[in-house]
């Protein structure tokens, strides 16, 4: 594999974003990033991957900026049609990210791995930073509910993160390998940044995957995060509500919900992590983990913003 500048760990829409900045300020082939796949779902026989769709949909300049996932403009008939045969039609599925789903279980059927399939994705919308599966293999993140065991769509969307959750699983990681490619990016990128994703059900599924958490740690490459909770809550998602939930088993205090909490679940490998100005007074706290803290503002409003965050980023891992 040709040696790639910058190794970006990602989730779903703060991720795109973030990357949105980054293929900007960077040459995009220059770009690997690693999504994560636990929140894959299959649905009426389709295998949707939602974070890879929405990191590719966004590089490709075609994501409808509102949601931060779709295809801008899409339209819902097939959806509509399906509801009239009686199909609970909880996942907004528009009609061009359709095809997105038909081409993707179509080329699995036909012998495909995930990977080589989201290569062919990304090519064909024309996006040229490397996009990687975090593993070819089955991971489900499952939440474990006062209601019972649900998928993690199913938790998010359908059920609008109404249960309380008592653990998250991600089912068929024991077993899960790393896709090609994911380990050599890790080893031999000058720079790796962890994208403002969920600590827990984007970033902590990918760190899950056996051998990737350990190549972090071992890599020559400087790792900088950026926060995704301001002032302790995320600009998007159920960051905060699942790290106090579940913050005896995160071993983290209820308290430590925030930037200093999700340091503290990566310091075994974040040389660098960025907080945004309304979290300064972390600081201190951040720095006493070992690891240096870059304040600056965060919310990525527009294209200017995001590629201001890309460049401290950049600068924190010396790219
Ligand atoms: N998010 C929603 O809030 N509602 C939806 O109906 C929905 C549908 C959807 C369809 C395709 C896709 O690629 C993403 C979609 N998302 C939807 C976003 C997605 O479920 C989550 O934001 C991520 O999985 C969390 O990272």
């Amino acid at each position: 594999m040709a040696l790639k500048l910058v190794t970006a760990l990602a989730g779903g829409v703060g991720a795109a974003r973030f990357l949105e900045g980054l293929i900007r300020v960077v040459k995009d082939e220059e770009i690997s990033v690693i999504v994560n796949t636990g929140d894959d779902i299959e649905l009426y026989g389709l295998q949707i991957s939602p974070d890879v769709d929405i990191v590719i949909y966004t590089l490709a300049g075609i994501v409808d900026d509102e949601k931060g996932w779709g295809i801008k403009g899409d339209t819902f008939h097939c959806l509509e049609a399906l509801q009239r045969y009686g199909y609970d039609t909880w996942f907004m599925l528009g009609d061009r990210d359709l095809a997105t789903h038909i081409h993707r279980t179509h080329l699995l059927k036909k012998g495909f791995r995930l990977s080589e399939v989201i290569d062919k994705e990304r090519i064909a919308l024309g996006v040229k930073a490397r996009i990687i599966p975090m593993t070819n293999d089955k991971v489900e993140t499952i939440m474990v509910t006062d209601k019972g065991d649900i998928h993690f769509q199913e938790y998010l969307i359908k059920r609008k993160t109404q249960d309380e959750v008592l653990k998250v699983i991600f089912k068929g990681i024991e077993k899960a390998k790393p896709a090609p490619g994911v380990i050599d990016s890790i080893m031999k990128a000058k720079g790796i940044t962890i994208c403002p994703s969920n600590p827990i059900v984007s970033i902590g599924t990918i760190l899950s995957v056996p051998g990737i958490r350990d190549s972090l740690r071992e890599t020559k490459a400087k790792i900088v995060g950026i926060s995704p909770l301001i002032a302790g809550a995320p600009v998007k998602g159920p960051a905060d509500k699942l790290m106090s939930s579940l913050a005896m088993q995160l071993q983290i205090e209820k308290e430590e919900v925030s930037a200093y909490g999700v340091a503290k679940l990566y310091r075994d490998f974040l040389d660098a992590f960025i907080i945004d100005n309304l979290d300064a007074n972390l600081k201190e706290k951040i720095e006493a983990l070992g690891i240096k803290v870059i304040i600056t503002d965060t919310i990525m409003k527009g294209l200017k913003e995001k590629m201001e965050l890309a460049k401290v980023a950049l600068k924190a891992i010396g790219v």
